[in-house]
């Protein structure tokens, strides 16, 4: 399946509920009224107030400037000002990159590294599996499932092993054999247990020591389906140790897909790759003109 089909398909249950709202609320009078209807329709998906505001505000000169009439014209100008806010920052990943992949519990971290290990490997590079979340037996043989899968290199200890020492000897491995993409998975972890906060912010400082000259981000993991407590979740793993951008996962499930939009108009951190599917190839690198076409039910 190609990669727009994907999207839209992914965003499927956000764009129809955009679009229907659109629909409902359209009429050919761009009058206080239907901006405040279509500000309730862009609420309801997600996007946040702020980002709302900002989206309306850039909108409406536009509309008028072009003498805007129809449904289909006024998504598209709709889709622009989205895709603007939005911006197109791609994740670059020089030799040697270092992710660190954090995030609550089942959010899809480890399914993300495992479809992006695959994507990176098909396009030549040599990536290294770090099984950093030593919390459960299962997470390991999960992410060893993944390395197998994606043909690469994994590093993993028992369960229990200090997940800091397993990052120091993966990195220095990884140095040692000229990997060009570590990947390190993390176990999930809420912000009011300390102790995990802790050692999050432990492992963040070996890689800095370990792999001082590498390309170091630090990823948070979102699922789309929790809606607004995201934000908090991005303020926590920001705070503890400084995020460079998201994978958000789950778009799929759910109609509030612009989620994506609050979260660059609050922190304006960049979402790098959207989850939308469990199969092998069901993370996109994000596109934001596309997305925001797909968001407002506009095909490409
Ligand atoms: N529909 C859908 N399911 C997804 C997506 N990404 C992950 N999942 C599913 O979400 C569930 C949890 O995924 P994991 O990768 O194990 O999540 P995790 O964050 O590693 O979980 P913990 O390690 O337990 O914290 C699995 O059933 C995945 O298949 C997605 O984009 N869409
Ligand atoms: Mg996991």
């Amino acid at each position: 399946m190609g990669f727009f089909k994907k999207l839209f398909g992914g965003l499927k249950k956000t764009a129809t509920a955009v679009a229907n709202g659109i629909s409902a609320i359209f009429t050919k009078t761009f009058d206080d009224e239907f901006y405040d209807d279509l500000a309730t329709v862009l609420i309801s998906a997600d996007l946040g107030v702020a980002a709302t505001e900002r989206i309306i505000d850039d909108l409406k000169p536009v509309v008028k400037a072009e003498k805007i009439k129809t449904e289909a014209d006024l998504k598209a100008r709709l889709a622009d000002s989205i895709a603007d806010l939005l911006g197109d920052e791609e994740l670059d990943l020089p030799d040697p990159s270092v992710l660190l992949v954090v995030g609550v519990n089942g959010v899809g971290k480890t399914t993300s590294i495992g479809k992006l290990a695959y994507r990176l490997k098909s396009d030549g590079r040599s990536v290294l599996l770090v099984a950093g979340d030593t919390f459960r037996a299962a997470a390991t043989e999960q992410l060893t499932e993944w390395s197998a899968c994606a043909q690469v290199r994994l590093v993993k200890q028992g369960a229990g092993a200090d997940p800091a020492s397993l990052v120091f000897d993966a990195l220095t491995s990884a140095k040692a054999k000229g990997e060009q993409v570590t990947i390190i998975d993390t176990a999930g972890r809420l912000h009011n247990k300390t102790n995990l906060m802790a050692e999050l912010q432990k492992i963040d400082r070996v890689v800095g020591k370990v792999a001082p000259d590498a390309n170091y981000r630090k990823l948070l993991v979102i699922d789309a389906t929790t809606g607004g407590n995201a934000l908090s979740q991005v303020e926590y793993f920001n705070d503890a140790i400084g995020l460079d951008g998201i994978i958000l996962t789950k778009l799929d499930g759910t109609a509030k897909g612009g989620i994506v939009v609050a979260i660059k108009q609050q922190f304006n951190l960049p979402v790098y790759y959207v989850g939308v599917g469990e199969q092998l190839d069901d993370l996109l690198p994000f596109d934001a003109p596309a997305f925001a076409k797909a968001l407002v039910g506009l095909d490409a």
